[in-house]
This record gives C-alpha cells, sequence and structure tokens, in this order.
C-alpha cells in the first residue's frame, strides 16, 4: 500500500518534467540531463521536507546531539592482499583448502547484511555502507567475507529505500577489492518468497558473480538438497565459492527431538559435499544451537565431510558468543559476526568481542581490534540516523527456543503483530508459532517457510483459533495463501513430508505436488521479458541487472523505475535528508556521478498557497532554485 500511495502521488500525476526541451537542443543534452536529475532530487527533498517521509512518520527521530558517523584513517594506501585476492588467483578450490588449513577462527562480518535485517527492518541505505567499505578494505584486510548483499536486502532496497541492491554491490566490490563478498541465495527462491523457474534462477546467479558476489551462501527454507542442485550448480559454473548450506532448527541434544538429530545433519552435510559445495554452511537462522549441542555437532560433521565449516547464528538468546567459542574449540572454520554497533539480540554475536575472546589463544582471528573499535564507532553513529527503524527489543530472551522464530523474522513480525493490534499479545503469537511448527510437521523456518509459519500463527492469534480446532476436519478455517501455497508443494517438501491431515484439510483434497517445484516452471523466455519490461517506460533499454530486478519482483521493480523517473538518484543523498529532508540553512552534498557532485542549501520555506503548494527555497551550485511541492502535511 505504501507503493500504491507513491503513484497515487500528485507528484506523480502531475509529473512536469519533460524532454521536448533535450530533443530539440541536443547539444544542450548532457547538460539538460544533468539538471534534470538535480530537479528531480531537488523535489524529493522539498516532499519530504514539507511532508515527511512516510516511514519515518510517527517514529522515533534520529538524536538531536547524534555526531556524524566518522571514516576511520586507511592504513594501507593500496588495499593489501585478501581472500578475494586468492580467490580470483586460484579459484573456489584453493579458498576452500586454504581455509582448512588456517588455525586462526575465520571471519566473517555480517553487518551490511544479516545485522541490520535483524534489528534495523532492513532499512540501511547504501551510501552508509559503500563509505566505510575501503576501511575494512586497508584496515581488516584478514577478514574471511563481507556478508553484504541478498536476503531481504535486495527487495527493501528498490521497494523502501528507491536504490538499485545491483548498484549497492557494484560499488561496494569496487571499495573493497580485496575481501570476498558474500550473499545469502535462498536457492530456487532467489532472493524472494517462492520457487522461480530454473533458468530465472540461474540467471540471477550468474549475473550476482559478475556485479560482485564471491561468495555464495545457499540454503532452501526446508533443507531439501534436491532443490539447491540448480542454484549452487550455477555457482559453481561463475566460478565462485559455493557455501551449500545446512539449515539448525530444534536440538540436536533432545532425545525427544529425534527428526533433526545428528544424523539428520550429517546425512545433509553428505548430501551437499556430493552436490559440490567448496565450503559448508551450517546457518542456525534463530540462535538455537547451543554450546554444548556446537560440541557435538560440529565435531560430527566435521568427521562427515571433507569441507572447511562456516557458522552462522543470532544472538536472540544471549548466548551467540558462546556457541561460537564452543564451536571454534570443535574445530570449525569460520564463524560471522557483527560489529560491535549492530551486535546482540537478534543480530549476530559481537564481532569485537570474540576477536578479545580468541586472542593470545591458538585460534587468535589476526584482526585489529583497534581497526574494529574505529569501524564500529562508525556504524554506531549511522544506527543511531535509524532510530524509525529500532524495534525497541529491549532484552535478549530464552523464549526463542520455544519459537524459533529467525532472528531476521522476529522483529518483523512483532511489527505486524502491532499493527494487527495484537501487541499484547506477543506472547500467544510465540506459542502460536511453535503450535503451528509442530502442525506442519516440525519443519526448518526460514525464510520463505517461516513467513508461512507466521502468517498462519499471526491469523489463528487473530481469531482466536487453536491448533485443535485448525486441525479439526469439522471446523471451516480458511488458509492464508501462504499455507496453501506450502501444502501445494510450491516450496517443496520437508523431510518425510507435510503430515497427510493438513495438507488434505489445507488443500481441500486437492492433491499436491511432492516433485521438485522447478521441474514443471516453464524456462522463461529471457529475451521477450526484457521487452515487455522496456515497453513500459520510455526510452528505456534494461540491463541484465535490470532484467534480473524485473525477473524477481516484477511489480516492485516497475514501481521502482517509475518513482526513479520522478525523484532521480536518490541514493546519493545524506541518510538524514533522506529520511527527513532539510531545515533552513543546512548544506549537504549528493555526488550524482563520479567527480559530480551537487552542493544544496537550503534558504527556506515560504507560506502554502491556496492550490496547496508549498514553495521551498534552494540554492542549487550557488545558483537560487525555488521548488514548489503539494503541501499534504
Ligand atoms: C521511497 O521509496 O522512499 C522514495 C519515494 C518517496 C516518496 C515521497 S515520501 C513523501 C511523499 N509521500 C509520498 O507518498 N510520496 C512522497
Ligand atoms: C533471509 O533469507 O533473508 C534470511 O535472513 C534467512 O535467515
Ligand atoms: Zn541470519
Amino acid at each position: 500500500d505504501f507503493v500504491i500511495n507513491l503513484l497515487k502521488h500528485p507528484v506523480f500525476l502531475n509529473n512536469e518534467y519533460t524532454t521536448k526541451f533535450i530533443d530539440t537542443t541536443p547539444e544542450l543534452f548532457d547538460f539538460q540531463k544533468r539538471r534534470d536529475r538535480a530537479t528531480k532530487i531537488l523535489n524529493y527533498i522539498a516532499d519530504i521536507t514539507v511532508n515527511g517521509h512516510p516511514e519515518t512518520q510517527g517514529r522515533p527521530e534520529p538524536r538531536a546531539d547524534l555526531k556524524p558517523p566518522v571514516i576511520p584513517e586507511l592504513h594501507h594506501e593500496t588495499p593489501p592482499d585478501g581472500t578475494r585476492t586468492l580467490l580470483d588467483e586460484k579459484g573456489p578450490e584453493a579458498i576452500a583448502k586454504w581455509m582448512k588449513e588456517q588455525s586462526q577462527l575465520l571471519m566473517t562480518d555480517t553487518t551490511m547484511r544479516d545485522a541490520h535485517q535483524s534489528l534495523l527492518a532492513t532499512r540501511m541505505r547504501s551510501l552508509d555502507m559503500i563509505k566505510i567499505a575501503p576501511a575494512y578494505a586497508a584496515n581488516l584486510p584478514q577478514m574471511f567475507s563481507v556478508e553484504c548483499w541478498g536476503g531481504a536486502t535486495f527487495d527493501v532496497a528498490y521497494r523502501f529505500l528507491q536504490e538499485c541492491p545491483w548498484q549497492r554491490l557494484r560499488d561496494i566490490r569496487k571499495a573493497m577489492p580485496n575481501i570476498m563478498t558474500q550473499m545469502l541465495l535462498r536457492a530456487s527462491n532467489g532472493v524472494g518468497y517462492t520457487n522461480y523457474p530454473d533458468n530465472v534462477v540461474q540467471e540471477f546467479v550468474r549475473q550476482a558473480a559478475e556485479t560482485g558476489v564471491d561468495v555464495f551462501r545457499v540454503f532452501d527454507s526446508l533443507n531439501w538438497v534436491e532443490n539447491m542442485r540448480v542454484a549452487m550448480d550455477a555457482v559453481g559454473d561463475s566460478g565462485k565459492v559455493i557455501e551449500g548450506t545446512i539449515c539448525y532448527t530444534g536440538n540436536v541434544l533432545d532425545p525427544e527431538r529425534s527428526k533433526y538429530d545428528v544424523k539428520y545433519y550429517v546425512d545433509m552435510a553428505k548430501k551437499l559435499e556430493k552436490a559440490g559445495a567448496h565450503v559448508l554452511g551450517l546457518k542456525d537462522m534463530a540462535g538455537l544451537l547451543k554450546p554444548a549441542g556446537a560440541r557435538v555437532l560440529i565435531p560430527a560433521l566435521k568427521d562427515a565431510v571433507d569441507l572447511p565449516i562456516h557458522f552462522h547464528t543470532h544472538d536472540t538468546a544471549g548466548i551467540a558468543a558462546g556457541t561460537i567459542l564452543a564451536a571454534s574449540d570443535s574445530g570449525v572454520d569460520a564463524v560471522d559476526c557483527a560489529m560491535d554497533a549492530l551486535s546482540g539480540n537478534t543480530s549476530q554475536a559481537t564481532l569485537g568481542t570474540v576477536v578479545e575472546a580468541l586472542q593470545f589463544t591458538d585460534r587468535d582471528t589476526g584482526l585489529d581490534i583497534g581497526a574494529i573499535r574505529e569501524i564500529s564507532n562508525y556504524w554506531e553513529a549511522v544506527r543511531g540516523q535509524y532510530a524509525a527503524f529500532e524495534s525497541g527489543l529491549q532484552a535478549p530472551a530464552s523464549e526463542v527456543y520455544l519459537h524459533e522464530m529467525p532472528g531476521g523474522q522476529f522483529t518483523n513480525l512483532k511489527a505486524q503483530a502491532r499493527s494487527l493490534g495484537l501487541e499484547e499479545k506477543w506472547h500467544e503469537v510465540a506459542q502460536a508459532y511453535a503450535d503451528v511448527n509442530k502442525m506442519f510437521g516440525d519443519i526448518v523456518k526460514v525464510t520463505p517457510s517461516s513467513k508461512v509459519v507466521g502468517d498462519m500463527a499471526l491469523m489463528m492469534v487473530s481469531q482466536g483459533l487453536t491448533r485443535e480446532e485448525v486441525e479439526d476436519p469439522k471446523t471451516d478455517v480458511s488458509f492464508p495463501d501462504s499455507v496453501i501455497d506450502m501444502m501445494k508443494g510450491n516450496l517443496g517438501q520437508p523431510p518425510g513430508g507435510f503430515p497427510k491431515g493438513i495438507v488434505k484439510k489445507v488443500l481441500k483434497g486437492d492433491k499436491p505436488d511432492t516433485d521438485r517445484p522447478g521441474k514443471h516452471l516453464k524456462p522463461v523466455d529471457l529475451e521477450a521479458k526484457r521487452k515487455e519490461l522496456a515497453d513500459q517506460f520510455e526510452d528505456y533499454e534494461p540491463d541484465n541487472e535490470d532484467l534480473n530486478g524485473y525477473l524477481m519482483y516484477p511489480k516492485v521493480f516497475t514501481d521502482y523505475v517509475s518513482r526513479h523517473e520522478i525523484y532521480g538518484p536518490v541514493r546519493t543523498l545524506p541518510t538524514h535528508t533522506f529520511f527527513y529532508g532539510m531545515e533552513p540553512g543546512d548544506e549537504i552534498e549528493a555526488e550524482i556521478d563520479p567527480g559530480k557532485t551537487l552542493v544544496i542549501r537550503m534558504q527556506a520555506q515560504g507560506e502554502t498557497n491556496e492550490e496547496g503548494e508549498a514553495k521551498i527555497f534552494f540554492e542549487l551550485n550557488g545558483q537560487p532554485r525555488t521548488i514548489r511541492v503539494p503541501d499534504r502535511s
């Protein structure tokens, strides 16, 4: 509905900028195009200044005394060799071999992806990442990888931040050429919520590798290896690192929860090794693995396969660092942490703390703790600008062992519950989530299967339905679309299949499809799609990145392009300006092309006239400019 608002938005409807002048005076084209972009950006700033940003309205504001983020001094003029250098020179097998030979615990920093996805509703803007990337390259070149792409960041960039996720990746890659970038890929679900045709997944992986992803963490939301092969093979074909990943759920030590026991994980690890993984990912998306569990599971996996192991967990229960240290003692090769300022709670464990904990031990990470502190200080100031997106979570909670919600979903579901008026019933939602999981046969819960369980849980609590009532063939229940879709088999099959009773009830007797969904999805005619996209806009030749955006999210993508035509490259605005506009006397810079910087000064806001238009007086590179926008405030 936010997107619909924008399209009905007066600025969109009386879209006034015109290309006529450009057509009649071609020699002025470049100048005009530039000026045109500047006008668009001024329109955006004026609109936000007068009317506010819909996403920050009614939300907490950044502190008035917030200091601007400081970029640390770089320790090297040219970035020292790092993992990316090795990958480029020797390939993904050499990376795997090197990982196993190292004694230090290798570290992935998740600040640019999972940390803000889990703490700030995925709202971190590219500019805040790109600016600090050179400091990683110069000051932390021993970092194994920087997770900065995929998961929910892809659609949120287009949908809410009005920026291109591919450009984010390209810019980070360029600013940090020596360390491997890493993405989270939902196998056949790409970076979306349902299975895509095989050739769409293949094309997406090819493009992600070309634009700049080095390590692909590939997982399936039901842990179905059959459904991971297309994505894994595509990563292999692109010469990048295949991190074939197990999603961890349940409690590996609990004899009552034997569906997900050591043997289950060992079998899956072997399948992933056979399927061509270079690295074995162990993805504990909810933060359920406990230290004692790690001491059993990690050695069992090490014994079973010859792959280096990369462990990912969340700090929702407050014990992630403990589990990481146990995993480290048990020989895990690499782990994920987040920079201190964006760590803890539903995010990852605290990077600086883990680095400190291992200092002077045989797993010493070799990372410069001073450099970590400086980079974390930068992130602390950045985080302050996103006050509107803080979840307000006060403390870690062992309740996660009851509901098993992924860190990235937890705060999201809480916000959804709030918007449905169920905030006071949160603990009931948590219990319902656990009940739905059992009703669905105890499944892995991670995007998109976690969304299905969440949809069902919210529906049950808002309608006051119990599990018994839902399962009772005599009660009529209208299930959420996502539940019907999953029971039809469109996300694939969990181990042992879904319980027959619930499938029958949800599908009203229709037969589910238990094949791999991609087997029946027709390949997409890519060039026909490109044309279909091109035809929706004037003078538009979509490149492969745009085409891939459109293939994943057709409507989200075209809405983004429509807004881009009005507001221009707003990704270049400082974050405070993007969310809050400007105040009289403020001056900002926006680099719209390398070396081409707009200096924008807001002078004053005039009275709103009888037509309901507000006037904003700017100075653009020293020249006065007046912008009128509808006053809807
Ligand atoms: C974005 O997607 O965030 C960029 C577009 C913002 C559009 C502005 S926000 C304030 C005003 N209200 C609207 O509904 N649209 C404009
Ligand atoms: C995602 O798929 O976005 C996740 O973070 C899953 O953990
Ligand atoms: Zn995660």
